[in-house]
């Protein structure tokens, strides 16, 4: 008996799909289909699967031409399933032409000509309305943004404002699209949803003049310095029924929400301590901006949102007590800052530099185990699990996209899509409570000069 196999992730299956499915069938007597799993998907860089796993292997099992259906989880598993279901023949459409050569040391490897006219991408952009962002603050960020936005489907950037005009034509004329508009709020008429990118004593005005006019806002971190303020956002957008996100590359990507996930399921046992810290080395004139008073620069400001998400997302927003130590420069901003949070049965503690260098990894500390992620964590690619007995260590590869700003585009467009007001994966409770933190330290609150 001949046995056969294909992979593929079959979103939205169509006659495409049908037919190569139809003649690697023929190619022999048994067919076993690999369909790729979500966060396999989402790790080869494919994010906007539209199915889920259980739809896309119920599509496959309706169409009868399967006798055997897998999932595949990880990358290799095609030399393993090869071995392990004895396969004579790999097959695969014509797009991936030599890129699987190498399974020829295991089986024959037969690459089928690729129905011309049909795709996945085609049938999902046909089906979906587009969601017209415009970019508020074109500067560094928002630079990066737009090609971000080019690869998440659904998004369109349809226009720019910046005070400085040339700077919004200049990311116009980059990007080759999109309107430049005189003012921000014919921006916010023109448009379905803001990106705002502008520094960060703009944000609240920004985002709350946009949530009011019914757009859904994707805000740059921190969203606000204030608690308050950033409550008052949340409750309009709830009200307006828009979204409001505040845009922590970390807390979308998928291995940060993985390890989460980890250490939720109780891997390292009760988290009992958590270690984050970042910093910046730069010279004085590259930090200009970022330590500029009158921009609410310095490292708590600037940098603060990413080590506080894991300490909210794995010990939760209600702390007991929180105690802030800086090192100020001569004009009165942090370009160091540690603080140190008590929660029932946990303590967290932050670390972050600009212009003061530290180690920059994360460590989370638990009662059977540890996470640890090393620098550069906010870009979480990688990490290992830690035990008393080595031999349990394990560790876990990804991959982050730079700049990785497509995560947040993603997740922002899927909650708009699907009408989610909330996400999970960043609630507007946790994005409160960072803001919180930055109001103590504004009010000197628990405040210790070093
Ligand atoms: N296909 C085709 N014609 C199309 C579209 C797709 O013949 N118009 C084929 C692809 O070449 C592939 C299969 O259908 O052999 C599944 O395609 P996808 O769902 O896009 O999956 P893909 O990303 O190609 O998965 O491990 C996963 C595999 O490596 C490939």
């Amino acid at each position: 008996m001949k046995k056969v196999i294909t992979y593929g992730t079959y979103d939205l299956l169509h006659e495409g799909h049908i037919r190569l499915l139809e003649r690697a069938k023929a190619l022999g007597d048994w067919l076993i289909v690999g369909v790729t799993n979500d966060s396999f998907d989402r790790e080869r860089g494919k994010l906007n699967v539209r199915n889920d796993v259980l739809e896309r292997v119920d599509a496959v099992r309706a169409t009868g031409l399967a006798v055997q259906i897998v999932i595949e989880n990880y990358m290799g598993q095609k030399i393993d399933d090869i071995l392990k279901y004895d396969v004579d023949i790999f097959a695969i459409g014509s797009d991936w032409e030599g890129k699987f050569d190498y399974l020829g040391e295991y089986c024959e490897v037969v690459y089928l000509p690729r129905t011309e006219g049909i795709s996945s991408t085609m049938l999902r952009a046909a089906s979906e309305q587009e969601i017209r962002i415009g970019v508020v603050g074109c500067g560094r960020i928002a630079r990066r943004f737009v090609p971000e936005a080019a690869k998440v489907e659904r998004a369109v950037v349809a226009g720019y404002y910046d005070t400085l005009r040339e700077a919004a034509e200049q990311l116009a004329a980059e990007s080759g699209a999109g309107v430049v508009y005189d003012s921000f709020e014919e921006l916010v008429d023109a448009v379905d949803a803001l990106y705002i990118a502008t520094p960060h004593l703009s944000h609240y005005e920004q985002s709350r003049y946009a949530l009011e006019h019914g757009k859904h806002v994707l805000c740059e971190t921190p969203l606000v310095l204030c608690a308050e303020q950033a409550k008052e956002l949340f409750a309009i957008a709830e009200h307006n029924g828009v979204v409001l996100l505040e845009a922590n590359k970390t807390a979308f990507c998928p291995a940060f929400n993985h390890l989460v996930t980890l250490i939720k399921s109780g891997l390292i046992g009760d988290v009992v301590g958590i270690d984050a810290s970042e910093s910046k080395l730069w010279n004085e004139e590259e930090l200009r901006r970022e330590l500029n008073p009158d921009e609410a620069g310095g490292s708590l400001y600037e940098m603060g949102s990413y080590p506080l998400l894991p300490i909210v997302k794995l010990l939760g927003t209600q702390y007991d007590n929180l105690n802030l130590y800086s090192r100020l420069n001569d004009k009165g901003v942090d370009v160091y800052t540690r603080g140190i949070m008590l929660y029932s049965g946990a303590v967290a503690s932050f670390q972050l530099g600009l212009g003061v260098k530290t180690e920059g990894n994360l460590v989370v500390s638990g009662t059977q185990g540890y996470a640890y992620i090393p620098s550069p964590w906010w870009k979480t690619d990688y990490f290992e699990l830690r035990y008393e007995d080595q031999n349990k260590n394990k560790k876990y590869f990804y991959s982050w996209d730079e700049p990785g700003l497509r995560y947040e585009i993603r997740e922002f467009l899927s909650a708009i899509v699907e009408g989610r007001l909330r996400s999970s994966r960043l609630t507007p409770e946790e994005s409160v409570a960072m803001a919180e933190v930055m109001s103590r330290f504004t009010e000197r609150k628990n405040f210790f000069e070093i």
